[in-house]
């Protein structure tokens, strides 16, 4: 039904995706380490346009210039063999214990000077390899108690660290616009900018708001009981989706990262649904991790069930939208009505209120009796998801 995924879909995996050792707060590393050029070898192999990576994904923390050198150096000639892009980059602010306490927001200011400067080094790689997004994930940044973070003075950090990296980004004149990344919790117990909402709000008090946007994860809104394709469709509204991130979630738990549309998959649907009709030309990019019962095999397998479930989806929206029946069930629940402004072009707030049909002469009784016909209309979607309308 779907054919194998070609560039133009824009599919693109973290390095640190597949070649997640699949190690957890109470296991040790299932699967061998994965070499990046092999990487990305597959990933072309198996019809992915792009490779994202966290600086330490292709360069371990530490290393020396000569060993960081060498490492880009095969990286590059692997995307070169294979046509792979690099559309984003991010920093791992999160592994190694100096974050302990967060980067942009620790305690210690030395430390998210350090910070500043590793986000920086890691910027000019993305650049030279041709991303035009970076990803801040901020997971150390908060606390496990009230009594250690002022949020008050946390805030004036994490604006000040964006605006310095914004402004890095301006003075450098190369391109790359910023995206941040909500989760409320885990691996910090409350996280800062917790959800795509805390994120939009925050984006405009930034000095270079313009530059900043965001990169939602369906599973961080859905651990807050959040419902991702709202989110989506405000972020899409605000004009800040720089970037997405695909997986599956199974509600309020920990973080689980499973295959995209291996949770809820009705949002599943309604996501592609959107993301397609929306306006949205970015890249679709897999968040997840392959889960620990798997072998090499099975880390391929789940790399390819990622693409197929989105094309599946995809055509399934399609078969939706082109549907005659949906149509008539969208204008029957006077779906379109919403894009029509509530005051007529040029009417004042005089206006309405001089206009007794709209209260005074309004039969309120009369229009609460009509129904919205939502439950027709939304059986249809179930049944295109299916496969059975
Ligand atoms: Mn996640």
């Amino acid at each position: 039904m779907v054919g194998k995924p070609v560039a133009e879909d824009k599919f693109s995996f973290g390095l640190w995706t597949v070649g997640w050792r699949a190690a957890d707060p109470f296991g040790d590393a299932t699967r061998p380490e994965l070499d990046a050029v092999e990487a990305v070898h597959r990933l072309a192999e198996l019809g992915a346009w792009g490779v994202t990576f966290h600086d330490n994904d292709l360069v371990p923390f530490g290393s020396d210039d000569d060993e960081r050198e060498k490492r880009i150096g095969r990286f590059r000639a692997a995307l070169d063999e294979t046509g792979l892009v690099v559309p984003m980059a991010t920093t791992n602010l999160f592994t190694h214990p100096v974050f302990k306490d967060g980067a942009l927001t620790s305690n210690d200011r030395d430390i998210r000077r350090f910070a500043l400067r590793k986000v920086m080094r890691n910027m000019d790689l993305a650049a030279e390899l041709g991303a035009t997004t970076y990803v801040l994930w901020g997971g150390r940044e908060g606390s496990e108690t009230d009594a250690a973070k002022d949020v008050r003075a946390a805030m004036d950090r994490y604006r000040e660290g964006i605006d310095t990296l914004a402004q890095y980004v301006v003075e450098q004149g190369c391109g790359l616009k910023l995206a941040l990344e909500p989760k409320p919790n885990e691996p910090r117990g409350d996280i800062l900018l917790p959800t795509i909402g805390h994120a939009l709000a925050f984006i405009s008090t930034l000095e270079h708001h313009e530059l900043v946007g965001v990169n939602p994860e369906v599973g961080h809104e859905q651990m807050a009981g959040l419902n991702f394709v709202h989110g989506i469709g405000q972020a899409l509204w605000q004009g800040k989706l720089f970037h997405i991130d695909l997986n599956g979630q199974h509600g309020p738990r920990y973080d689980q990262d499973l295959v995209f549309g291996h949770g809820d998959v009705l949002s599943a649907f309604f996501l592609v649904d959107l993301l397609e009709h929306g306006g949205y030309d970015g890249p679709r990019h897999f968040d997840y991790k392959p889960p620990r019962t798997e072998d090499l095999d099975g880390v391929w397998a789940s790399a390819e069930a990622n693409m197929r479930s989105y094309l599946l989806l995809r055509e399934r929206a399609r078969k939706f939208r082109a549907d005659p029946r949906v149509q008539e069930a969208l204008e029957r629940s006077r779906v379109p009505e919403l894009a029509q402004p509530t005051l007529a072009e040029g009417e004042t707030v005089s206006d309405l209120k001089a206009d007794r049909t709209a209260f005074e002469d309004f039969d309120a009784e009369a229009a609460a009796t009509r129904g919205y016909a939502y439950a027709q209309l939304s059986q249809l979607a179930f049944e295109h998801l299916l496969g059975a309308a």
